[in-house]
């Protein structure tokens, strides 16, 4: 079995390393933002979501695949919307290739543009590990400030842009009796239904929501699970909101679903010197 080097190439003008396991799983995942934007796992067909109307400029949020949300999510802050790690170029800090996976390990640290928005010493990694019929994306934040450097605090995500045919068609399982913020609505809730079907704009953010999470197809099923990510948010913005999205063509809405590993109801706080880090697992089906 051919043991394939990760290799860099070229996406839209943008560097990104092109990851093969030996049984054939791939992942792309652009320098830009640590974004992954292309999973196919072994033996099977593209599982992740991205336009083909997005821009893939410096300094421009790439609409699809894994966006790193960090270190605040949405608007809840004084940051641009959904923090600056997605739009800075990352450093790719080594690839490998194993027996079973083809990983690659990516880092983002403050500089002085980071310190103007956000003022704290900070080093981010992200891990992206493909093989088999399963895609791991582990971020990690540690505190690099000095001893009496003040604790900071963020919240983060992992935008993940999950490919489907039609998105009427999916239902995703596992949020029952799951409080979330429904965005559209503006109002609090608890999810009654076992299964979340799509049709209309979806914007939630389910808190505590530590179970795995199946999304079902009527030919395919994606399980997603999380480790240290205490939230999921559910985003599909439907047609009137994707009119206004100039990154996503009009019938985007149907080929895609945002399910999305987050920290956010609890802020995750760092004192100098500590280390926090959460997954997302995806399982093709
Ligand atoms: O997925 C949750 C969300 O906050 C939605 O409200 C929607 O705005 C989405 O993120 C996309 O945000 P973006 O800034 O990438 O257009």
């Amino acid at each position: 079995m051919s043991t394939h080097q990760p290799r860099l190439i070229d996406v839209h003008g943008q560097p990104a390393v092109h990851l093969r396991a030996p049984d054939g799983a791939q992942a792309i995942v652009l320098l830009h933002g640590a974004q992954v934007v292309s999973w196919v796992p072994a033996g099977g067909e593209e599982r992740l979501y991205l336009s083909e109307a997005s821009g893939f400029a410096d300094g421009q949020a790439v609409r699809g695949g894994v966006p790193v949300i960090f270190p605040q999510f949405e608007q809840r802050g004084p940051l641009p919307r959904h923090g600056f790690a997605r739009t800075r170029r990352w450093e790719l800090q080594r690839t490998d290739t194993g027996r079973d996976d083809a990983i690659a390990v990516l880092r983002l640290c403050d500089d002085e543009r980071t310190r103007e928005q956000w003022p704290h010493a900070f080093g981010a990694e992200l891990t992206v590990a493909v093989g088999g019929t399963r895609l791991d994306v582990e971020l990690e934040v540690e505190h690099r400030g000095e001893a009496d450097a003040p604790a900071f605090s963020f919240t983060a995500a992992l935008h993940t842009y999950l490919r489907v045919r039609e998105v009427e068609e999916t239902r995703l399982e596992g949020l029952r009796g799951l409080r979330y913020h429904d965005n559209v609505r503006g109002s609090e809730s608890v999810q009654d239904l076992y299964a979340l079907s799509i049709d209309d704009e979806v914007d939630r953010i389910y808190f505590d929501a530590t179970r795995p999470l199946q999304l079902q197809e009527p030919h395919r099923t994606l399980t997603i699970e999380s480790q240290q990510f205490p939230d999921v948010v559910v985003w599909n913005p439907w047609q009137d909101k994707t009119a206004r999205l100039a990154d996503l063509p009009p019938l985007g809405f149907r080929r895609m679903l945002c399910v999305e590993a987050a920290a956010i109801g609890r802020p995750i706080v760092l004192a100098p010197g500590e280390q926090w880090w959460g997954r997302q697992t995806l399982v093709a089906g």
